[in-house]
């Protein structure tokens, strides 16, 4: 395969300004791939809504207002378009330049973007970041996958089985820039729990976890239900939790290195779990319920515990044996597995592997 490089156009999640943290871990994810392109010398433009700020990353802003976030609707709610749809301005935008660039990289997880593919002369890779949750969005995965076999991309195995799809499809997994992540060997006693307070992440269930273990649980990331927090805090008065707020890379992982461990008690079938990788890089083993991404993430026993989903007992239990765990082997499997040129090469090689 010629070694040329390539001229990219990442098409951000039209539910927030990148850098807020709405867009939870796809953020994070389009971050480190659109980072690891440029270091390879790919040329690369951004569209993303107005106010969108990472790093010194390429960013073309489109104004328009927001998309609902796809996981408060219910799984045959109709798709709904807002007047002056930032999603639709975006994808006028990437039709009018789609002659400048070798390909359109989809980050979002919506309806649109999958429909106009086929009125688009340029191929578009679609990277699915969450599993299946609407009949209509399922249908346009499907579709799509058929039309263009090859241009739908997930995080992990478990992920795409969620929509029950009957052909291969990239499974990216994801990664990290380790050296934004310091070990640490001697941790306090803390827990921590990362993510967008939301009531798919079942926070609740690492609240209680604490309070029974009787350990400070700090918990960082972007306050999406502030209701859901209320509930948390109305419900469990005396847990010993400290929520610290949507924290920059380098500040939270200044707090997270300090843990025994990071809590993962998703709700969901979570796609990945990006902030697995983030404590793994900082030598913090996770402890995760056994579904979705973290348990494709985890090695039981080695970098972290694997527990029965939605069994708080079974948080417990894993934090009582953290002390077996080798911290050095955390960020070992971060190394080895999760580093931004592993990732990178994955992404490369399905987009060439496209524009064959
Ligand atoms: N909802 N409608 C919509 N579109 C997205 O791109 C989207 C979302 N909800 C959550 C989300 N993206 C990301 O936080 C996850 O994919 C990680």
């Amino acid at each position: 395969m010629p070694n040329y490089s390539l001229k990219l156009l990442f098409v951000s999640t039209p539910v927030g300004a990148l850098g807020t943290g709405i867009g939870g871990g796809v953020e994070l994810s389009l971050y480190n791939i659109a980072q690891e392109m440029l270091r390879r010398g790919h040329s690369l433009q951004i569209l993303a809504p107005v106010g969108s700020k990472l790093a010194q990353l390429p960013i073309i802003e489109i104004p328009g207002n927001r998309q609902i976030i796809a996981q408060s609707q219910g799984r045959d709610t109709p798709i709904m378009m807002p007047d002056n749809s930032v999603l639709a301005n975006m994808w006028e935008y990437a039709r009018q330049v789609q002659g400048e660039y070798d390909l359109i990289v989809n980050f979002a997880y919506d309806w649109l973007p999958f429909y106009v593919t086929p009125f688009f002369d340029k191929a578009i890779a679609h990277f699915v970041s969450m599993g299946s949750l609407s009949v209509a969005m399922d249908k346009m995965v499907v579709q799509v996958v058929a039309k263009f076999p090859g241009t739908i991309g997930f995080y992990t195995p478990s992920q795409a089985a969620t929509f029950a799809l009957n052909t291969e499809c990239a499974c990216l997994s994801s990664g990290v820039d380790l050296s934004l992540y310091e070990f640490c060997p001697n941790p306090n006693n803390y827990l921590a729990w990362l993510g967008r307070i939301a009531p798919e992440k079942a926070l609740e269930d690492a609240v209680q976890a604490a309070q029974i273990s009787n350990i400070p649980l700090k918990i960082m990331g972007k306050m999406q239900d502030e209701e859901y927090w209320q509930k948390i805090c109305i419900t469990y008065p005396n847990a010993p939790i400290e929520y610290l707020g949507f924290l920059s890379t380098t500040n939270m992982q200044q707090q997270l290195r300090q843990c025994i461990a990071l809590l993962m008690t998703p709700r969901w079938i979570e796609a990945f779990g990006n902030v697995a990788i983030e404590a793994l890089a900082c030598g913090v083993p996770v402890i995760a319920y056994r579904r979705g991404g973290p348990a494709e993430i985890v090695q039981d026993g080695k970098t972290g515990f694997l527990v029965e989903p939605d069994s708080v007992k079974g948080l417990v239990s894993a934090i009582a044996h953290l002390p077996q765990i080798d911290r050095s082997n955390c960020r070992q499997s971060a190394e080895t597995d999760y580093s931004l040129e592993a990732l990178g090469d994955r992404f490369e090689h399905w987009f060439r592997v496209m524009l064959k």
